[in-house]
């Protein structure tokens, strides 16, 4: 019989998940007493205790440091508290997409997954803890509220500190745990990283076509870059073994604790190496993902970047290129609110129904579970369907290959082509990373001051010859279609009469200081312009933003840290 401890604990006040989970550097977990205890037990506490003899947890993370400590916490936290069975994948790996799939495929009651996606890793980086429920998408806020209001007033948390696990291994056992709910049986399931989402995709995807137009006698070249993240093992699985392409077109595939020491962040800066990698013109087709596997970024040959706002629309327009809608049909698209709205053209021009949402991939969950919508995707890098409940960064790509492969176009071309019929979203995001906290938080309120003052709306801003008259500026609230749930403070937007717009925003995922994002977004559909560079088509909205927010002389900044 394993034995249960009840170990005594103090509350921590600042446990409150963030846009995706509770992301702290390695260091906030390690050194301060149950921090991650106290977590998990939280998390687990939101779980009714009459169900939890038969509930199912999914567990798995991206790879990085601290991972397998969490692990082995969870495990013996779990057993404590009565929880029926842990599905674990092997050594802990497991994408944040594939912890989606396989909860929903086991109809687990969730799953907990340990990333902090692209932050960096590593002793000094970051580490995170994300909890997703039944459905297979992250907590919504109600869940995360609950969360954070347990671990404020937590007293004392349950472990079985003699059960360690061997999470190397595929296999099952079963452990009879004297629980504080009496006495109750505990398995552990390890299972392959890979094979359930593979199998997934299988059905999603034609992978007769993929093949041949990875290794058929007419192939193109690829290039996919895991970032030493956890995605590695299943490119190699999918699109090496299975596809055909060659071993030594995925680089970077070993998951490594730090991520070799990088930003695992798929954009033109910290996936600088592949941008490089493309320049030469060797390579049809380039793509980079994230830490734990949810973000891609798409380049075509010679490095031409596409936008992930540009990418969820052309993946809107050649939907019917993936076997999975044909057989589902498409109920509806949305994007995140600073997404740009290149969808919305798309969504028109289809008379499909859009939404807008705030920023964050669990707000797209309840329109999906409700049969509204289809196919989303953030400006962040985030693109997916409603074949889970996350973003998928490989799926994205193959939903990309499966275009080329119905069209025999390069992945050039047929984003010239969609802005000819479209018109073009010129799209830009600048960070400024690991500001001042105070100094990110005065510049919001003295803008938001600014921005509320009825005097404002009408107002004309100039940057050189070009001027721009404020119709809208507001806040965002988010009204939730299916649940009514109210989610307000979602970003800062100025809309201008001719629907260019400014948007200016907190990240929610940081774990040092302040990142402020802005965002810029205007559309275009004069055929002389379209194929402009858009950071000179947008630098009078830049010049404008930073002006009425002083975000220089209020931050001390000069220039972002990354510029998408
Ligand atoms: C960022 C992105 C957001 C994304 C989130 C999680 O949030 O802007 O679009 O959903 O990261 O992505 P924020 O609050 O920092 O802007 V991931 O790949 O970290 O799970
Ligand atoms: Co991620």
């Amino acid at each position: 019989m394993v034995k249960t401890t009840v170990v005594q604990t103090k509350p921590y006040t600042d446990q409150k998940p963030g846009t995706s989970g509770l992301r702290k550097r390695v260091t906030v977990f390690q050194q301060n007493p149950h921090y991650a205890e106290n977590f998990i037990q939280s998390i687990l506490a939101v779980i009714e205790p009459a169900e939890r003899k038969a509930a199912t947890v999914v567990v798995g993370g991206d790879g990085r440091f601290f991972m397998k400590e969490a692990i082995q916490l969870i495990i013996q936290i779990a057993a404590a508290n009565g929880i029926g069975e842990l599905v674990i994948g092997q050594n802990g790996i497991m994408s944040t997409p594939a912890v989606s799939c396989v909860i929903r495929k086991i109809k687990a009651v969730g799953g907990i997954i340990l990333t902090a996606s692209h932050n960096p890793g590593g002793p000094n980086g970051d580490f995170g803890i994300k909890y997703n429920i039944a459905s297979g998408g992250p907590a919504p806020e109600g869940v995360t509220n609950k969360i954070y209001e347990v671990s404020k007033s937590l007293q004392e948390y349950y472990i079985c500190p003699d059960l360690k696990y061997d999470i190397s291994k595929i296999g099952r056992d079963t452990f009879e745990v004297d629980t504080r709910y009496g006495v109750s049986t505990f398995t552990v399931e390890i299972v392959d990283s890979v094979e359930a989402y593979a199998e997934m995709l299988r059905e999603i995807f034609d992978f007769t076509a993929l093949k041949e137009l990875l290794s058929g006698a007419n192939h193109i070249n690829v290039r996919l870059d895991a970032m030493h993240g956890v995605v590695g093992p299943y490119v190699k699985k999918i699109a090496c073994e299975e596809l055909g392409s060659p071993a030594n077109s995925a680089v970077n595939c070993v998951p490594q604790e730090d991520f070799g020491g990088h930003h695992p962040d798929p954009n033109l800066t910290y996936a600088a190496d592949l941008v490089n990698a493309m320049k030469g013109g060797q390579y049809d087709l380039g793509a980079a993902f994230d830490g734990d596997g949810d973000r891609n970024m798409v380049l075509g040959k010679h490095g031409f970047f596409v936008n992930p706002s540009d990418s969820v629309a052309v993946i809107a327009a050649n939907i019917t290129s993936i076997p999975y809608f044909q057989k589902t049909g498409v109920k509806g698209l949305a994007r995140s609110m600073p997404t740009s709205g290149a969808l919305d053209n798309v969504a028109k021009a289809l008379k499909m129904q859009l939404f807008e949402t705030p920023t964050g991939w669990k707000f797209f969950g309840n329109l999906m579970d409700a049969g509204k919508l289809s196919l989303c995707g953030e400006e962040s890098f985030g693109t997916g369907s409603d074949h889970i409940r996350e973003k998928d960064g490989l799926w994205a790509v193959l939903a990309w290959l499966s275009i080329l492969a119905t069209r025999k176009q390069s992945v050039e071309e047929i984003m010239k082509d969609h802005w000819q019929k479209f018109g073009r979203n010129f799209f830009t995001r600048y960070d400024y990373e690991e500001v001042d906290s105070d100094a990110a938080n005065k510049m919001i309120k003295d803008l938001q001051t600014l921005m509320f003052d009825p005097a404002f709306v009408g107002k004309k801003l100039s940057s050189g010859d070009k001027t721009y008259e404020v119709a809208i500026s507001d806040d965002f609230a988010y009204t939730d279609p299916v649940d009514g749930s109210v989610s307000k403070n979602q970003g800062l937007r100025i809309i201008f009469s001719d629907g260019s717009r400014i948007i200016f925003r907190l990240s929610g995922t940081g774990s040092a200081g302040a990142t402020i994002r802005l965002y810029i977004d205007s559309y275009e559909k004069d055929l002389q312009k379209i194929y402009q560079d858009p950071q000179v088509m947008l630098a009078p909205l830049v010049d404008i933003a930073l002006k009425t927010s002083q975000l220089q002389e209020k931050t001390g900044r000069t220039a972002p840290t990354v510029i998408t």
